[in-house]
């Protein structure tokens, strides 16, 4: 099949992008509408670009980034398309986005089915519009509209483009027939090319481009593409290009394009389940829950919100009251934020949604959710009884966090039926969901776990049993590594910036406080028994839940929240606990630079995370780094943990690791695996590439 068809419909010439699965601008494509509009300027009054399948096209081929570049760029076939002699329509339909709607500006008319979404996607890759899109834009829709589509990088709807002026009409219809009627219109009015439009007129380019700043959190990407929008208003068309050029290039050489592109592949990556393909998801109409906490009333209302018939089941009557009033007021929420349609709503409120206090409101359930007290005796107990109420076939999940699935695998006569669906809080919000595989879970029950996070829209990675799974488990430990840190004499407060300013989206300490310390708390106790003697044990996170700071819901944890305000303030109340606990453990406090902060933090959690490769707990690094990206708000512009460790060179991540072991050896004991790669001279990425199907 060739990447680009071209056919004559009377005066029109068709010019048909067939590069599935997304019609991706690969070099075969490009050459293609160059070829295709040649040709159509000798033999039609009119060309129509339209795309195959289920979209128009969907950006440049990203595989193709960081490779030599084949003639002709994206940006010669778009100035190409709009210096053509006869007029040229885009008809879309799907996605057209990036270079794909660069496409479209360039050409001279513009319609789109109703259901089209159009964008500029760039900088969530790290990059900007490079073929035109920053220059062509602006003069369409001025350049507040375009500011705003660049640098936040969201598609608008065929609705909203049209308002903004991008589109020329909205039709219902196959885009080959709608572009054929514009196209045949169009022969009359002759060609129109955007980059004739006067320029935009000027905005504070300045203000825009601070706000950008402040928004990437670290990612340059935004900022710089509004500098490329400035240059629309201020050059002429082509100086505009240049410029447009030159920052792209800047751009697309910079790390943080590296690490972006690698999270979109990765977060691709972990849904491909080689070894089970061909497995069939089980049936998943009714999902059951159990426990109406927060976590809990926040899997229902997922579920409820991905068009799911949902059972909950509580201890007792006013607990299922009380966990169906916390799921309406969920329901709520998402419907203020256009998240739920009032049809689904009434639908939900019809019978869509049942709130129980007896397991035996469970039998029809294809799916039940076990999200109560995280106790193995409790948990053992529910498990005992779901095995006796559910249907057959019914995949028995259970959420918890830490616990051995195996152990409550055990407390059914069905533990192929078992499995871990660790969602994140709010669950309703929050995008990773960790399907955990215990010993015995059947294949299906897995593809199933997957199928259920995709309907749920959510990111599913596969983890094996532990303490803590993937996520949680490299979490104990960079928390431990910035305890005994702060027990050394570093501030928390230092630390959190610190650890911010590297691109967290919060700062650990800041975290605890809205999780609640007393999870920690309850986990440290937990573990007490089995600790390695030779493990440090700062005390200050014990003395601060005995004082009954368990964080923002008691006003007061490692900051302060005076009069409910989320956004705490350091406390000196904890900085005189640190100094006590030092003094009582006769420590001499020393300071620790940002950088001293930063490069602790990371290697405690590439360390770990390398032993949760090398244990088979992750499948691969980037298994790790989508869970991190997605749960625990590492910058993804820095790829995810493990990316970032190759960017950085695992020697050096290791040269920290052996120094910093010279105080703790224990701790800092490199982890097998990742000694091995360095010895090998290899990557994380060797690891990843090794394991693709
Ligand atoms: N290039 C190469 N492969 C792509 C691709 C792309 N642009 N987009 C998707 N794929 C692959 C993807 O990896 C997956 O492959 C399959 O297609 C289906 O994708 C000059 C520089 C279009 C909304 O950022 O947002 O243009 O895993 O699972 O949920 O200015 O893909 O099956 O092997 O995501 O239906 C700008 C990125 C590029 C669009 C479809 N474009 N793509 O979502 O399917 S930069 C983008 C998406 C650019 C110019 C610049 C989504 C989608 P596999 P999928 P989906």
């Amino acid at each position: 099949m060739d990447a680009v068809k071209y056919d004559l419909d009377g005066d029109v010439a068709v010019v048909t992008i067939q590069n599935p699965p997304v019609n991706a601008a690969s070099h075969a494509v490009r050459a293609g509408l160059v070829e295709a509009v040649q040709r159509a300027e000798v033999e039609a009054k009119a060309a129509l670009i339209i795309g195959d399948g289920r979209t128009f096209i969907a950006g440049a081929d990203i595989r193709e980034f960081g490779k030599p570049p084949k003639d002709p760029w994206l940006p010669e076939v778009c100035n190409r398309i709009e210096a053509c002699k006869i007029p040229v329509v885009a008809a879309l339909h799907g996605t057209a986005l990036g270079g794909g709607l660069e496409v479209a500006l360039a050409a001279h008319y513009r319609v789109a089915v109703p259901d089209a979404k159009l964008g500029l996607p760039e900088v969530t890759l790290g990059i900007l519009p490079g073929a035109g899109g920053t220059q062509r834009l602006p003069r369409l829709t001025g350049a507040e509209a375009a500011l705003e589509m660049i640098t936040t990088g969201r598609p608008v709807s065929a609705a909203e483009a049209l308002e903004i002026g991008i589109l020329d009409a909205v039709q219902d219809g196959t885009p080959r027939q709608i572009g054929l009627d514009m196209a045949r219109e169009a022969i009359a009015k002759g060609p129109r090319p955007t980059g004739d439009l006067p320029a935009p007129e000027a905005v504070d380019f300045d203000a825009w481009h601070a706000k950008a700043l402040a928004r990437g959190k670290g990612q340059i990407a935004p900022a710089t593409a509004v500098r490329a929008v400035q240059a629309a208003s201020e050059l002429p068309f082509t100086d505009g290009l240049a410029r447009e050029r030159e920052l792209f290039g800047d751009l697309m050489a910079s790390p943080q394009r590296e690490g972006l592109i690698h999270a979109f592949f990765a977060e691709r990556a972990v849904a491909k389940l080689p070894e089970l393909e061909g497995v069939a998801p089980r049936d998943l109409a009714e999902i059951g829950v159990v426990g109406g906490g927060t976590m809990g009333a926040g899997i229902a209302a997922a579920c409820l919100l991905a068009g799911l018939k949902v059972v909950l089941v509580d201890r007792d009557a006013d607990a299922a009251d009380k966990a169906k009033a916390r799921v309406a007021s969920m329901l709520d929420s998402a419907a203020k934020r256009g998240k739920l349609l009032p049809e689904r709503r009434s639908e939900i409120d019809s019978g869509g949604f049942r709130a129980a206090d007896t397991y035996d409101a469970l039998d029809a359930s294809d799916l039940v959710i076990e999200a109560v007290f995280e106790d193995m005796d409790v948990k053992r107990e529910v498990f005992a009884t779901l095995d006796k109420v559910c249907k057959e076939g019914a995949v028995l999940a259970t959420n918890t966090s830490y616990l051995d699935i195996n152990a409550i695998a055990g407390a059914t006569g069905r533990p192929s039926d078992v499995i871990g669906l660790h969602f994140f809080s709010p669950a309703h919000i929050m995008k990773l969901l960790e399907v955990v595989v215990a010993d015995a879970t059947a294949p299906d029950v897995v593809v199933t776990g997957f199928a259920l996070a995709k309907r749920l829209r959510k990111i599913a990675v596969r983890a094996g049993v532990c303490d803590g799974f993937i996520g949680n488990r490299i979490l104990a430990h960079y928390r431990m590594a910035i305890d005994n840190m702060v027990l050394d004499g570093a501030d928390p407060y230092q630390v959190d910036a610190a650890l911010e300013a590297f691109g967290m989206a919060m700062g650990p300490y800041a975290v605890s406080d809205l999780a609640g310390l007393d999870i920690g708390w309850a986990t440290r106790k937990r573990k007490a028994a089995t600790r390695d003697p030779r493990e440090r044990v700062p005390g200050f996170a014990d003395t601060l839940c005995e004082m009954g700071r368990f964080g923002q819901k008691t006003g007061r944890g490692y900051y302060l929240y005076p009069d409910g305000a989320r956004r705490g303030e350091p406390d000196p109340e904890v900085q005189q606990i640190l100094a006590d606990e030092r003094a009582q453990q006769g420590l001499t406090p020393r300071s620790f630079t940002d950088d001293e902060i930063q490069r602790r933090f990371m290697a405690a959690m590439v360390n770990e995370a390398a032993r949760v490769v090398g244990d088979g707990i992750a499948r691969r690094p980037l298994d790790v780094d989508v869970t991190m990206l997605s749960g625990y708000g590492f910058p993804r512009w820095r790829g995810g943990p493990m990316k970032w460790a190759d960017m950085t060179g695992l020697d050096l991540v290791l040269a920290d690791l052996k120094r910093f072991a010279k105080d703790d050896p224990w701790f800092w004991q490199p982890a097998p695996l990742l000694q091995k790669l360095v010895d090998e001279g290899r990557t994380f990425e060797d690891l990843n590439k090794e394991a693709q199907p």
